[in-house]
C-alpha cells in the first residue's frame, strides 16, 4: 500500500440525503430517442454482483481447474482483477453492511451473521451487537439517489427483519431479499416471502437472472444500480441434476481438493446467470456504460469434509481468522476506463465500494454546476472506505496504510473472538480469549504457516497498538468475561427431571473426533458436522432410580445421506439404529429406538458410535430422551 499523499479528496460532512425513489420497474416502456440521449449523458450504471460464500479460488480465472466459469473469466479478461481483495468480515451480514455503507462492521456494531452463533458456556461472552442495518445509515442506493439513480436489490439481503428490508434503504425494488441467510430451497417452491414461486423445478439462480434482466431492461433510460446479491453458492448444496452428473464424472478424474460435484454445478449455474446478464446488457446497448463489480461476501466454505470447496493456497475458510475466511475474488469491468485483462495487487476491502461508486457517479457526470455527491456522514460515524478509482484508472495515488477486522464472536469455521490488522505485507491477529498474537508475512508466507509473533515483538507491539487505537476510534464492542464459562469444569452430569425422564441435549454433548460438534441455536441446536464415521459422541448422566427406560431420539438426515448404522451404547447394552433420511439435516423426526435397563442408580455414559456413513454425514442429533417405563 502506498504511503504517498492521497489525491482522492474525502469530502466534508453535509446535510441529510433526500430519498427520492419513486420509479417503478414492472412495466418497461419503449425508449424514446430523447430518453436514450439523456441516458447517454447520465452517469454510468452499476451492476454489483455479490456472490454468497464464493471462495477466492473458486473461479477459473483465479486458479480453479475443477469449476468452469467461462463467462466470469471473460468478464475478468475485459476488466481488472484484484488479487488481494478482502471481505470486511469472515461471515455474511457484516460484509453486506459494509458494502451498503462503506463502514467497518465494528463501527456499525454489526459484527456477526444475523442472528449469529450462541455459545453460552464459552470463555467470553459476545457483546450485545446490532442485528439489522439501522435506517439512519446511508445505503449505496441512498448515496447514489441524488445523482438520479434508481436501485434494485435482487437476491439475498440478510440485514434485518421485515422493517429493515432493501425498501427501507432506498431500493425501489426488492426481490427475494429478507432476513434469511440462505434459501430453504434452490428449487421452486422457494419458501421466501419476497419472491413468488416459479414453475415446478425452476432454479433460483436462473430466476434471479430473469428478474435482473427485467430490471435492467426497464431501467435502461436512467442510471441504475443493480445490487445483485446472489443466494448461490451458499448451502444448501442443491444443483441441476444434469450438471451434478457432469461434475461427478469430472471429479472421477480430478482428485481434489476442489471436487464437490454439486458445488461445481452451483457455480456453473451462477456463471450461466452472469453470462445471461452480460448478454442482456449488450442487447440493450448498455454494456459500454455499465460498471460491473463481481465479488463475494466471505471466503469459501471449507468446514465440511469433502467440501464444499477448498481455498487452495489460502489457510482455512469462511468463519476463520485466516486468509481463507476473508479473501474474496473481485473483478471490476468499466469499459473505456479500466484496462482489459489488468490485475491489481493492492489490498482492498468491502468498505471501498461505496466511495468508489460515489466517485464514479460524480466524475462521469457532464461538467454541470450541480453540487458534487457528498460521501454519507449520517448514521454512526463516517465512511471508512477509500475510493478505488485511482487503482481502476491506474493514475493518481491511492493511500491507505492499514485494514482492520473485528469479530468478537465464535464460529464453527474456527474463529474465536479476534481482531486483525493488515499493514503492508504484515498481518497481525489478536485473539481476545487470551490476548495471544499471531503475526504473518503474507508476501513470504501466504498460507500463514509461520507465526512470527515471538520473533518480532516490536512489530507485534506496533501493530497491536494500531489495532487497539482503531477499535477505540470506531467504537468496537468487545466481548466480556463469561461467568458461565465451562472450560475448566468437568463435564456436567445430567440429572433426571422430576418425572424421572432424562433428556440428553445436543448442547451438553461431549464430542470425540475431529469434525463432529455441537452446532448452536437458534437455527441448528444439534450435534452436527458429523462427516466422519470415526467421530463419536457421548453424554454422562445420572440415574436416580433403577428400572427400564425407553429411548427416543430426535434425528435429522439430509436427502441421500440416510442409512448410516449407529450404535447407542451404555455399558454392555447396545441399541442399533439405521439413520432415517428425513429430507434435510435440520428436518428432525422423533424415533423410539428401544429400551435400556439400569440395574442400580448411579452414573452412566451413553456413547453414540457410527459404524457406517454412506452419505455426506451420519446425521444431526438434537436430543436423546430416556423415559422411565
Ligand atoms: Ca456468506
Amino acid at each position: 500500500m502506498s504511503t504517498a499523499r492521497s489525491l482522492v479528496p474525502i469530502r466534508p460532512a453535509s446535510g441529510l440525503f433526500a430519498m427520492a425513489l419513486v420509479a417503478c420497474f414492472v412495466s418497461a416502456q419503449p425508449s424514446s430517442a430523447s430518453a436514450l440521449d439523456a441516458a447517454r449523458q447520465s452517469p454510468p450504471n452499476f451492476v454489483f454482483i455479490l456472490v454468497d460464500d464464493l471462495g477466492a479460488t473458486d473461479l477459473g480465472c483465479t486458479g480453479s481447474t475443477f469449476y468452469e466459469t467461462p463467462h466470469i473469466d471473460k468478464l475478468a479478461s475485459q476488466g481488472m482483477r484484484f488479487t488481494q481483495a478482502y471481505s470486511a468480515c469472515t461471515v455474511c451480514s457484516p460484509t453486506r453492511a459494509a458494502v451498503m455503507t462503506g463502514k467497518y462492521p465494528a463501527r456499525l456494531h454489526i459484527t456477526d451473521w444475523i442472528a449469529g452463533h450462541k455459545r453460552p458456556t464459552a470463555r467470553l461472552k459476545v457483546p450485545d451487537w446490532t442485528m439489522h442495518l439501522p435506517h439512519e445509515e446511508v445505503s449505496l442506493a441512498e448515496a447514489l439517489a441524488p445523482a438520479g439513480y434508481v436501485s434494485a436489490s435482487i437476491g439475498k439481503w440478510h440485514l434485518g427483519g421485515p422493517e429493515f428490508r432493501p425498501e427501507s434503504q432506498g431500493f425501489a425494488l426488492n426481490v427475494a431479499g429478507s432476513d434469511k441467510g440462505q434459501p430453504p430451497s434452490y428449487f421452486s417452491p422457494y419458501r421466501i416471502s419476497t419472491i413468488s414461486d416459479g414453475p415446478a423445478g425452476e432454479y433460483l439462480t436462473d430466476r434471479e437472472a430473469d428478474v435482473a434482466i427485467e430490471f435492467v431492461e426497464a431501467s435502461r433510460d436512467k442510471p441504475f444500480l443493480l445490487y445483485w446479491p446472489r443466494h448461490a453458492v451458499h448451502t444448501p448444496l442443491q444443483a441441476k441434476p444434469e450438471l451434478i452428473e457432469k461434475y461427478r464424472r469430472k471429479a472421477e478424474q480430478h482428485p481434489g481438493p476442489q471436487n464437490n460435484p454439486t458445488y461445481a454445478a452451483m457455480i456453473e449455474s451462477l456463471d450461466d446467470s452472469v453470462g445471461r446478464l452480460l448478454s442482456a446488457l449488450e442487447k440493450f446497448g448498455l454494456a459500454d456504460r455499465t460498471v460491473i463489480f463481481f465479488t463475494s461476501d466471505n471466503g469459501g466454505l471449507t468446514i465440511q469434509k469433502n467440501g464444499p470447496t477448498s481455498n487452495l493456497g489460502l489457510r482455512a475458510g469462511k468463519g476463520s481468522t485466516y486468509e481463507g475466511g476473508t479473501r474474496v475474488p473481485l473483478i471490476v469491468r468499466w469499459p473505456g476506463t479500466v484496462a482489459p485483462g489488468s490485475t491489481c495487487g493492492v489490498p482492498m476491502m468491502s468498505i471501498d465500494y461505496l466511495p468508489t461508486m460515489v466517485e464514479i457517479a460524480e466524475v462521469s457526470r457532464p461538467a454541470a454546476p450541480s453540487p458534487p455527491t457528498p460521501l454519507p456522514r449520517r448514521g454512526n460515524g463516517s465512511v471508512d472506505g477509500v475510493s478505488l478509482v485511482p487503482l481502476l484508472k491506474q493514475s493518481g495515488t491511492f493511500t491507505r496504510e492499514t485494514l482492520y477486522w473485528h469479530y468478537p464472536h465464535y464460529h464453527p469455521g474456527g474463529a474465536t473472538p479476534y481482531g486483525a490488522i493488515r499493514q503492508g505485507d504484515w498481518k497481525l491477529i489478536e485473539f481476545y480469549e487470551n490476548d495471544r498474537h499471531e503475526l504473518f508475512n503474507l508476501k513470504d508466507d501466504p498460507e500463514e504457516k509461520q507465526n512470527l509473533a515471538n520473533q518480532m515483538t516490536p512489530r507485534v507491539a506496533e501493530l497491536a497498538a494500531k489495532l487497539d487505537a482503531w477499535r477505540k476510534e470506531v467504537g468496537a464492542q468487545m466481548p466480556s468475561s463469561n461467568n458461565d464459562w465451562d472450560g475448566q469444569l468437568p463435564a456436567a452430569l445430567i440429572v433426571p427431571a422430576a418425572n424421572g425422564s432424562i433428556t440428553l441435549h445436543a448442547r451438553d454433548v461431549e464430542t470425540h473426533g475431529t469434525s463432529v460438534r455441537y452446532e448452536p441455536q437458534p437455527y441448528k441446536n444439534t450435534v452436527g458436522y458429523w462427516t466422519k464415521a470415526d467421530d463419536w459422541v457421548s453424554w454422562d448422566f445420572q440415574v436416580t432410580e433403577a428400572g427400564t427406560f425407553s429411548v427416543e431420539i430426535l434425528q435429522g438426515c439430509g436427502k441421500g445421506s440416510g442409512g448410516s448404522e449407529v450404535d447407542f451404547v451404555v455399558g454392555n447394552q447396545s441399541l442399533k439404529v439405521v439413520v432415517q433420511d428425513t429430507g434435510g439435516f435440520q428436518e428432525f423426526v422423533r424415533r423410539e429406538i428401544g429400551q435400556l435397563r439400569f440395574e442400580k442408580p448411579g452414573r452412566y455414559t451413553l456413547s453414540v458410535r457410527p459404524k457406517t456413513k454412506p452419505g455426506v454425514a451420519v446425521m444431526d442429533l438434537r436430543q436423546v430422551v430416556l423415559t422411565k417405563k
